[in-house]
């Protein structure tokens, strides 16, 4: 046991495990990412035969489902561990799980970069990649089970040892996390192993298509949220810490994230709303059920300020806006995800237009929607992650971020913002202008419209070149808080609930009531027209191979 680390020595081994898998992945995924935004600008084509659809494939793959899993699984150990404690045990299963999910990661990853998997981070049939494809995504979900349990025994584990306490504040919010999680990964599971890898290993010859984007957007939507809940994480419980302020109300971060749990799944249909054969009323009820899990957001939103303004006057700042003054900007660790918060406010807008039916209509399979998510994922979510690495990191190294990193983190969020701004401004007004998405360079035979989209495409190369070397810049600070930074104490902080602040009610707690409204919501949303759409589906695609 090594005393100038936060966590035990062997805790911290296994949290810098993942992060070591998140690290390497933003590097490839990012490098993917900028050749993209080359070609597509018509400036570039890709050496080795190497194709677009394949690269876009290995960014999308790498950077929305394995840095975000592993980040997010070491993450949330780091805080069960500190606040809850980790035994031998499930220490030892949450290495088993790490091992599963790297292997199936590679066995993924090798079949893209053999070209055999052309299928993008979507995978959407008919569209078929070779069978270790889906394996490989099967032993990543799998491995993530068993983090998701270790989360689960560690809590109750605690509540044993702690009898009518209420769960820490951190530990209640990585199990609503894994929870949602769980359940989300289910339909994935069922898609991938009931109906891809059959199909993929040619048992059967054709394949329900609407079914498998149905079982596939049951899950992608909560997927966005098991992106953003550890964010939060953050911005409640961990960042008052370091602005020299409280929590704002333990009960308000609870009902937050038990509503992000029951509202998050029923939804899935607001990414299927130009699709034929789901009956209109049930995207009209998903649609209702998506403008209830903007409220959660909201309510954060509305925690933020307060938190915010209570410390800025607190430490005497005065006038409406006066509070702003008295926040931290000069510390990477507020700076950066604070930098995610406020796009945060462009990038939730963003997302109530795709959720309204008739916009969606206009912006659906238009480079807008790749706009969107890469503000709410590529930056507030990505720049929190990048705001919690700069504490993390050396807290587990026994390190010290110094201020020279400070300042280059602060320089990094700034060349984030300047790159992203430019890439996601212009995606959203390319799409506006009807500029698909997914789709490689083309002047569409010269026509008119698609010659309004080429200067745009250029600016996305811009941006993206710029947001690489905020990857650079990124990589570089994480290489040098693992092996270079001095030795010393990196406080893990964590924040006390303000004492002006009402006792949380013990039925925020009652795990039974809200895991069975969040079942009875999913089979409320999903019986009726998952039933219609195994009755009435057209015959089953066979496979198209690219
Ligand atoms: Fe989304 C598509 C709707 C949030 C990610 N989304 C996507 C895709 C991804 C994604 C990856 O309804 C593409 C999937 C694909 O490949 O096809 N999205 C929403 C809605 C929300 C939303 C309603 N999305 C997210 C988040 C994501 C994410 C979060 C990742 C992390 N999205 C959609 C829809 C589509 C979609 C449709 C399908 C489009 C199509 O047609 O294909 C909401 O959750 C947003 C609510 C958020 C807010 C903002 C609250 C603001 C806060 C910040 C406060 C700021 C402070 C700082 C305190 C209402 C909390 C202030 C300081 C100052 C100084 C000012
Ligand atoms: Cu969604």
């Amino acid at each position: 046991m090594t005393t100038n680390t936060n966590l035990n020595k062997f805790d911290s081994k296994l949290v810098m495990a993942h992060m070591h898998v998140a690290f390497v992945s933003l590097f490839i995924g990012g490098l993917m990412g900028l050749l993209q935004t080359l070609v597509r600008a018509g400036t570039f084509t890709l050496p080795f035969g190497i194709g677009y659809y394949q690269i876009l494939t290995v960014h999308g793959v790498i950077l929305a489902l394995v840095l975000t899993t592993f980040f997010i699984i070491g993450f949330q150990f780091s805080l069960m561990s500190k606040t809850v404690g980790m035994t031998d045990k499930q220490r030892d299963s949450a290495w088993f799980g790490f091992w599963i999910m790297l292997f199936g990661t590679v066995t993924t990853a090798v079949t893209i970069l053999l070209g055999q998997a052309n299928v993008l981070y979507t995978f959407y049939a008919p569209l078929k990649a070779f069978p270790t494809f889906y394996i490989g995504l099967a032993l990543v979900v799998i491995g993530s089970w068993i983090g998701c349990f270790t989360n689960f025994r560690q809590l109750y584990v605690w509540k044993k040892k702690n009898k009518g306490e209420k769960s820490p504040l951190l530990a209640f919010m990585v199990v609503i996390n894994m929870l949602l999680w769980f359940i989300a990964t289910l339909g994935v599971a069922a898609t991938v192993i009931l109906q891809f890898i059959p199909w993929s290993l040619g048992m059967v010859d054709t394949i329900n298509v609407l079914l498998s984007r149905t079982l596939f957007w049951y899950f992608g939507h909560p997927l966005v949220y098991f992106w953003l809940l550890p964010a939060y994480m953050a911005w409640y419980a961990i960042i008052p810490k370091i602005i020299g302020g409280k929590i704002f109300s333990d009960s308000l971060a609870r009902l937050a994230f038990i509503l992000f749990l029951m509202f998050s799944i029923p939804v899935g249909f607001h990414h299927q709303l130009t699709e034929p054969g789901i009956d209109p009323l049930w995207k009209f009820i998903q649609v209702v059920l998506t403008f209830m899990v903007i409220i959660p957001s909201l309510l954060t939103a509305f925690s933020m300020f307060a938190t915010f303004e209570i410390t800025g006057r607190k430490k005497g700042y005065t006038g409406l806006f006066g509070w702003l003054k008295g926040l931290p900007w000069k510390d990477v660790r507020f700076f950066a995800p604070m930098v995610g918060m406020i796009f945060f406010i462009p990038a939730g807008t963003g997302g109530i237009i795709n959720a309204s039916n008739q916009m969606n209509q206009v912006v659906h399979n238009t480079i807008w929607v790749t706009g969107h998510f890469h503000l709410t994922v590529g930056t507030t979510v990505i720049l929190t992650f990048f705001g919690i690495s700069y504490w993390l990191i050396p807290s587990l190294t026994g390190r010290k971020l110094t201020s020279k990193i400070n300042t280059l983190g602060i320089i990094q969020t700034i060349v984030w913002t300047v790159g992203m701004t430019i890439m996601s401004g212009s995606m959203h007004i390319a799409g506006l202008l009807g500029a698909p998405r997914r789709s490689s360079y083309s002047t569409y035979g010269g026509t008119e419209q698609a010659s309004e989209w080429i200067s745009y495409q250029i600016a996305q190369a811009v941006g993206g070149s710029i947001l690489f070397i905020g990857i650079i810049l990124m990589v570089y600070i994480f290489i040098y808080m693992v092996w270079a930074a001095p030795k010393g104490v990196e406080e893990f902080p964590l924040a006390k609930v303000s004492e002006n602040a009402e006792p949380t009610p013990m039925f925020l707690e009652n795990w039974k009531l809200w895991i069975g409204i969040t079942i009875a919501l999913i089979l409320f949303a999903y019986t009726i027209p998952v039933i219609d759409i195994i009755q009435h589906s057209p015959p089953g695609s066979p496979p198209f191979d690219i």
